[in-house]
């Protein structure tokens, strides 16, 4: 049985998931494609067609494309990662445009052979050119920025367009998003319905709903972002959303096969190097790391690479396609599949997350590991989803960087 959702009638009439032989999706780590499930639940009936069920349709242009990077800096604001076999990327080809650190090409093992990611396997090889990427999430900051030169309103401020909800009362499309909301006693972890929940006017600038906002978060990755937010937010910044094989390799820090970005000790020497849960999930997060929900970007130490938060925190939207499982064989700077196709939401379009989340951890959630994936329908964000952006060299036609 898929899980429901607003766009998938048959599942919404089969009620809430059960468990189910091989369901090895942690259901933190779909979390973000919940959204389609709480927006169904605040909007009520109707048969569901997506904003975005066309898996092939076009990202909406950003309304501004201010090149505040590319203008500065030898980098490329297309949203294709380079590929040029020849091209020396080990040596940064220039100074790193502000807040981003170069990641020099190279070949890593993708994958995780983690008895609970199944989605992540093979473990095959990739080689990858190089690229500069943010050293930390987009903040609550320099997303402020962007909205302000752009006038941009994410997904979550809109309200869902009636033409994608038929039959629902006009009263029930409202904008929203879905927000952790611990409960009271103990509950099932196969039904996340008890602790996500639909919030009308719950968005990027009021995490909590109504009554919240970022006093004193100007520094936390901004969240309840949904995938063509973080598009537009890119093309602003002239820059693009990291494939999938970028992520991790970045994410990796040049470690092989270590379990954690950081190594294979959890805490090393006591220290807590990742912002994600302590105490039983969902209701008693202890807070031992010292955030209850998102940290300021940077407040564990960086990986090898030098990028932070690149485990727990927000999970980070990348630029591919959602399909389960990879092609076997070495591949070169690969940008993932044509289309998407997740066999627990059938007919959902999902893009690739990763990192996990302040929600995350080894006693449940373990998909903050480097080779673990996410997934997300593109139009659906949540309080613990964010992203960060990457850039390539721009190379003359000789193929080397200018
Ligand atoms: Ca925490």
């Amino acid at each position: 049985m898929s899980k429901p959702s607003r766009r998938n009638p048959s599942a919404r009439r089969a009620g809430p998931p059960r468990r189910r032989p091989g369901w090895l999706w942690p259901t933190l780590g779909v979390a973000t494609s919940l959204a389609a499930v709480g927006l169904y639940l605040v909007i009520g009936p109707g048969a569901a067609r997506s904003r975005a069920s066309d898996p092939s349709r076009a990202v909406p242009a950003a309304p501004v494309a201010h090149e505040v990077v590319a203008e500065n800096h030898p980098g490329s604001a297309t949203d294709e990662p380079s590929s040029s076999p020849e091209s020396p990327s080990k040596n940064p080809p220039g100074p790193a445009p502000e807040g981003m650190a170069w990641i020099s090409g190279g070949t890593f093992l993708m994958g995780s052979t983690d008895g609970t990611m199944r989605d992540a396997l093979p473990v095959h090889e990739v080689t990858l050119d190089g690229f500069w990427m943010d050293r930390t999430e987009v903040t609550n900051r320099q997303f402020e920025r962007f909205v302000r030169e752009t006038g941009y309103r994410t997904v979550a401020e809109r309200p869902p367009d009636p033409k994608d909800f038929p039959g629902a009362p006009p009263e029930n499309l409202v904008p929203g998003s879905l927000v952790f909301t611990p409960p009271v006693g103990k509950v099932s972890l196969d039904e996340p319905y008890s602790w996500w929940r639909y919030v009308p006017g719950a968005d990027w600038r009021h995490p909590e709903g109504p009554g919240s906002d970022l006093a004193g978060r100007e520094d936390h990755p901004v969240v309840h972002v949904c995938w063509d937010d973080a598009i537009a937010f890119a093309r602003w910044a002239g820059k693009r959303l990291p494939t999938e094989a970028e992520w991790e390799y970045a994410a990796r820090g040049g470690l092989e096969g270590k379990r954690y970005v950081w190594g294979d000790e959890f805490r090393p020497e006591g220290r807590w190097r990742v912002n994600n849960w302590q105490g039983p999930f969902p209701i008693g997060n202890t807070a031992e790391d010292g955030y209850p929900r998102t940290a300021p970007v940077g407040s564990f130490p960086p990986n090898g690479f030098g990028l932070v938060d690149m485990a727990g925190n927000v999970w980070e939207w990348c630029a591919d396609w959602y399909r389960p499982g990879y092609p076997s064989g070495p591949r070169k700077d690969p940008r993932g599949p044509d289309s998407s196709d997740d066999p627990n939401e059938p007919g959902i379009p999902k893009r690739v997350q990763r990192g996990g989340s302040f929600l995350c951890s080894d006693l449940y959630c373990t998909r903050y590991l480097p080779g673990a994936r996410g997934k997300g329908a593109t139009d659906s964000g949540a309080s613990h989803t964010g992203f960060r952006c990457v850039l390539s060299p721009c190379r003359t036609h000789e193929g080397r960087p200018r």
